[in-house]
């Protein structure tokens, strides 16, 4: 316990109740030691300070209003552009609850490594005391975090992908459970000391403590790193809370898909980072699927709970974007390019000389821009020197109600009940466009195996395939064979319950033909595969059984709008022998590194792979 800061902490508004809030607030203060601490309480005004606060520091540019309204460009440290891997830690009690795929320290070691790194590391600073809710306020799927932090970034982004503000504080009345996260960019400011416009330190540490579900943030004021709701607790604790609680937390977008007949259904997908998911959370059904109408509710995160009803419950626990903006226009994504049209924060795109923003794959190139680094940036330039003007993760974050296809429930608190999950991994060869699991064991499986190819591949070669497990592989916040076995429990549970538990599918966008390229041409097309899927749902959609599942055949898919051929969808389909037992090798690897508890379940699927595939 440090020595508590007179007057400082007592600064709680009236209506903040919650005793150990307050002590807990005391206490980081008089650790942190910053000058200032702000009560977040979320209103617009607030927000509008906090901003124009960032304009003076140099921290935001403001976008010119006439093409951007109300929106601001952050410009970050070059050194501060992503999510650390290497420096986000588990620390678990057992080194075995973290498992081989985290990085640990012993929670002992890793506090006495953190206390003097956060002793007065607040000092000139101001601390935000940020109030959110992941998920509906009040929502029984939802959970309650405060994060402390010395960013203004932070704070406004927050007030973005959260629902945040005084609100929370009723929800949290006088004794209710709350997640403590604390963040700081690890930059005091000594007296006089002039700052900079993104404070950051060299060090950084991204802590998790699941058992005490506590997130400590260091060093870093970007993306996942400092809005601790969002990977951190969303993902890495809230894994955890699920499953000690009987619930899952996701790595999933989800969407609403309602057919000409007006019936809806709900599906969750995973896929690696940056593989589109926002693009198909928001989805618009090509020519051909007049009537058809697809729906967001959320683009990243999924929370689902069993439900009286025996039905999984999904809600999105976040309340905005933070999308990846390079790759993202008129052609991939329009509902989000709509979406982007006013109250939006970019972070290290480019300015262009009218005050609005670019970036590569957005249109046409600005004949001049300041690129993220604040340099001169042209065509020409870009020509010699390969510069990028917005770095190639850079980001906006907007609020889910500025996306034209909002689904009506995303902010209901009961959540949607899904019926089907899609497990997505990129692969240049070997994975069919679509199979659909014949099992709840053979969809853990495919999600346990799935992968994605992190070089790109030469024409008609693979490249290096990274396994991501249920798209989780960064974000499980405890061992992946236990996280295997919590999937394989749950769908027991159901079943033994009698409940018809989600149909799962795998699909692969990304199969490559002998020239190199793509060649489903996906983004809306990838309708065409959702439709299969609600046939299958409904007992309709045909298809053809093989080793490892059950896939359409080309007269099984409505093409109806699109010049796609047979041999076209041969190429993204076909099932080649030598690949799948080199492919199962690699699976036998992955099973190998996660040993430790991994269910029999799963190397028994793969024995029965192996049978059928030498069959
Ligand atoms: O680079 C970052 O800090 C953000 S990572 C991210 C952001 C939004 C959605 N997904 C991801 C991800 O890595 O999966
Ligand atoms: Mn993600």
């Amino acid at each position: 316990m440090n020595a508590p800061l007179k007057g400082l902490a007592m600064q709680a508004p009236s209506y903040v109740k919650n005793a150990k809030l307050i002590a807990w607030v005391a206490d980081m203060a008089a650790l942190c030691k910053p000058a200032n601490i702000h009560w977040c309480d979320g209103s617009a005004e607030e927000y509008d300070r906090l901003c124009q606060l960032m304009v003076d520091a140099g921290t935001f540019k403001k976008l010119n209003p006439a093409k951007r309204p109300n929106s601001f460009l952050a410009t970050s440290d070059p050194s501060d552009v992503a999510r650390v891997e290497d420096r986000t830690f588990i620390c678990s009690a057992n080194k075995e609850d973290a498992g081989p795929t985290n990085n640990w320290m012993a929670p002992a070691e890793m506090r006495a490594t953190l206390q003097p790194l956060f002793d007065g590391c607040m000092k000139g600073r101001t601390m935000y005391v940020v109030p959110f809710s992941m998920g509906p306020l009040g929502s029984p799927i939802a959970h309650i975090g405060i994060e402390l932090s010395d960013s203004p970034y932070v704070a406004v982004n927050m007030k973005i992908m959260t629902r945040m503000g005084k609100a929370v504080y009723e929800v949290l009345g006088v004794d209710g459970e709350f997640v403590p996260c604390v963040h700081t960019v690890g930059a005091p400011l000594e007296a006089g000391q002039k700052d900079v416009a993104w404070p950051c330190n060299k060090t950084k540490y991204i802590v998790h403590y699941p058992e005490t579900r506590e997130i400590w943030s260091y060093g870093s004021g970007y993306g996942g790193n400092a809005l601790l709701g969002k990977k951190c607790f969303a993902l890495r604790i809230a894994s955890n809370m699920g499953r000690d609680e009987g619930w899952l937390a996701e790595h999933m977008l989800i969407l609403g898909v309602t057919n000409p007949q007006g019936k809806k259904y709900h599906v969750a997908a995973a896929f690696p980072s940056a593989c589109g998911k926002t693009n198909f959370a928001m989805l618009i059904p090509p020519a051909g699927f007049e009537g058809w109408k697809v729906t967001t509710i959320g683009d990243d995160i999924a929370w689902i709970k069993p439900g009286a009803d025996g039905k999984l419950h999904a809600i999105n626990p976040e309340a905005g974007y933070f999308g990846v903006a390079p790759g993202t226009n008129m052609q991939t994504n329009p509902n989000c390019m709509a979406s982007l049209d006013r109250d939006v924060i970019f972070t290290n795109v480019a300015l262009t000389d009218d005050g609005d923003v670019w970036w590569e794959g957005m249109g046409d190139a600005p004949a001049h821009a300041i690129d993220w680094q604040g340099k001169d940036w042209t065509p020409a330039i870009a020509k010699e020197s390969g510069a990028k003007a917005a770095h190639p993760n850079a980001r906006f974050t907007v609020a889910a109600i500025n996306n034209p296809a909002l689904d009506e429930a995303w902010d209901d608190p009961k959540g949607v009940a899904i019926d089907a999950f899609i497990f997505g991994g990129r692969r240049s060869t070997t994975v069919p466009l679509v199979t659909e699991a014949r099992n709840w064991v053979e969809g853990v499986y495919m999600a346990a195996t799935m992968g994605s190819e992190t070089t790109a591949a030469a024409a008609g070669q693979q490249g290096v395939v990274r396994r991501d497990p249920f798209a989780m592989l960064p974000f499980a916040g405890y061992n992946m064979s236990d996280y295997f076995q919590h999937w394989l429990d749950l769908g027991k549970k159901l079943e033994a319950a009698g409940a018809k538990v989600p149909k799962i599918y795998t699909t692969n966008w990304f199969r490559k033909g002998a020239d190199g390229k793509f060649v489903w041409p996906g983004y809306g097309e990838n309708m065409r595969v959702l439709k299969w899927m609600i046939d299958r749902i409904e007992g309709q959609g045909n298809g053809t059984d093989h080793v490892f599942g059950v896939s359409p055949r080309y007269e099984d898919l409505n093409w109806t709008g699109l010049d796609f051929s047979a041999a076209q969808f041969d190429t993204v389909t076909s099932i080649d022998k030598a690949a799948w037992e080199a492919e199962l090798k690699l699976h036998s690897e992955l099973f190998q590194q996660l040993a430790h508890h991994l269910p029999k379940e799963l190397p028994a699927t793969k024995a029965a792979i192996e049978q059928r595939l030498a069959a």
